[in-house]
C-alpha cells in the first residue's frame, strides 16, 4: 500500500492572516494554529483570547481537524497577569465569560482539535488544552495551576473541564499546594492522550489530525457535541439521546457508503497498532 505524501503547510490568507498573535497555516483538511507570543511565553492577553475566538469561528472552509501548538519553549503561560491587576469585579466576570466563549468555540466548534503540548502548560494554558479534544505531550511538558499561588481562581473553564480529565482531588491538590505534574504524570492522570519525545509532538498531532480528517463529519460532530452532553445526563436520558444521535449518524449517505464498503471488502479491518 502506498502512503500519500502529506501536503506542506502554507499560511492561510484573508481574515486569519491578520491575526498577529497567532500563526495559522493549512495543509488540505488540517489547519494548524500556533500561539505566537513567545516573548511572553504565549501568555493569553485580551488580544490573544479574542484572536483565538475569531480563528475558531472562521476556520478555512476545508478544515476537518485543527492542531493547536505554542511557538517558542512553552505551550502557554496562562493568563497574562499584567492585565489582571487593572480589572474591577464587573470587568473580571466579563473577561472570564469571554474566555468561556472562546474555549466553547473550540470544544463545541466545527471540527476536532488536537493540542500539542511542550514546556509550561499552566493556568489558562491548561484550560485551553482541556478545551481541546485530544492532547499530545512532549517530554518537556508540565502542568500547573499557579492560580492558587497568585491569589486568584481559574476563570477559563478550568473548574469544569480539568476535573473531568484528572479528577477533582488532583486539581484541588494542584491549586492548594502548587503541585506540578510532568508529562508522564499527565498521561497517567488522564490529561495526556499521547506521550511523545522531544520535538515529535507536532508530527504526531498532524498525523492524528489527518486521520481524524478522514472520518465522516457526522461522526466527528456526534463525538464532539453529543458525547460530552450524554455523559452529564441521567442514564435514561443519555441512552435515549444516544439512540437519536446514532440513528442520525448512521443514516447519512457517507455512513451508508462506508458500511457498504466494509461489507464488500473495500474497507480496512480493525487492526492492532
Ligand atoms: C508573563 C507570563 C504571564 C511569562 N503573564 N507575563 N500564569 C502563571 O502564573 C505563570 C507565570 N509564568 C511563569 O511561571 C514563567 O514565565 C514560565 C514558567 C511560564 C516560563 O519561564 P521562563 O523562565 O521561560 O520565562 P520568564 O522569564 O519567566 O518570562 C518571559 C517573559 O514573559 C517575562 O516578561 P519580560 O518582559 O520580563 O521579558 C515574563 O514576565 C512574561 N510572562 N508568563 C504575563 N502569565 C482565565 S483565568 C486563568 C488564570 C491563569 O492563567 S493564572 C496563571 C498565570
Amino acid at each position: 500500500m502506498t502512503t500519500a505524501t502529506p501536503r506542506p503547510f502554507t499560511p492561510v490568507a484573508g481574515l486569519l492572516a491578520t491575526l498577529d498573535l497567532l500563526r495559522v497555516e493549512q495543509a488540505g483538511p488540517v489547519t494548524h494554529i500556533r500561539l505566537n507570543r513567545p516573548a511572553k511565553r504565549n501568555a493569553i492577553n485580551d488580544g490573544l483570547i479574542a484572536q483565538l475566538h475569531t480563528a475558531f469561528l472562521n476556520l478555512p472552509e476545508a478544515t476537518r481537524a485543527v492542531v493547536v501548538s505554542g511557538e517558542g519553549d512553552h505551550f502557554c503561560a496562562g493568563l497574562d497577569l499584567s492585565e489582571l491587576v487593572e480589572r474591577d469585579i464587573h470587568a473580571a466576570v466579563l473577561h472570564s465569560r469571554g474566555w468561556h466563549a472562546a474555549f466553547e468555540s473550540i470544544q463545541f466548534g466545527k471540527v476536532p482539535v488536537i493540542a500539542v503540548l511542550h514546556g509550561a502548560v499552566v493556568g489558562g494554558g491548561l484550560e485551553l488544552a482541556a478545551a481541546c479534544h485530544i492532547r499530545v505531550a512532549e517530554d518537556s511538558a508540565y502542568f500547573g495551576l499557579p492560580e492558587g499561588q497568585r491569589g486568584i481562581f481559574v476563570g477559563g473553564g478550568g473548574s469544569v473541564r480539568i476535573p473531568r480529565l484528572m479528577g477533582t482531588a488532583r486539581m484541588t491538590d494542584m491549586m492548594l499546594t502548587g503541585r506540578v505534574f510532568d508529562a508522564d504524570q499527565g498521561e497517567r492522570y488522564g490529561v495526556v492522550n499521547y506521550r511523545v519525545g522531544a520535538g515529535e509532538g507536532l508530527a504526531k498531532g498532524i498525523a492524528l489530525a489527518q486521520k481524524i480528517a478522514g472520518n465522516a463529519p457526522m461522526t466527528a460532530f456526534a463525538v464532539m457535541h453529543a458525547l460530552p452532553r450524554i455523559v452529564e445526563m441521567s442514564p435514561a436520558e443519555g441512552l435515549f439521546t444516544e439512540s437519536l444521535m446514532a440513528s442520525a449518524a448512521s443514516n447519512t449517505p457517507e455512513a451508508q457508503e462506508r458500511l457498504r464498503a466494509f461489507l464488500e471488502g473495500r474497507a480496512g479491518k480493525v487492526v492492532k497498532e
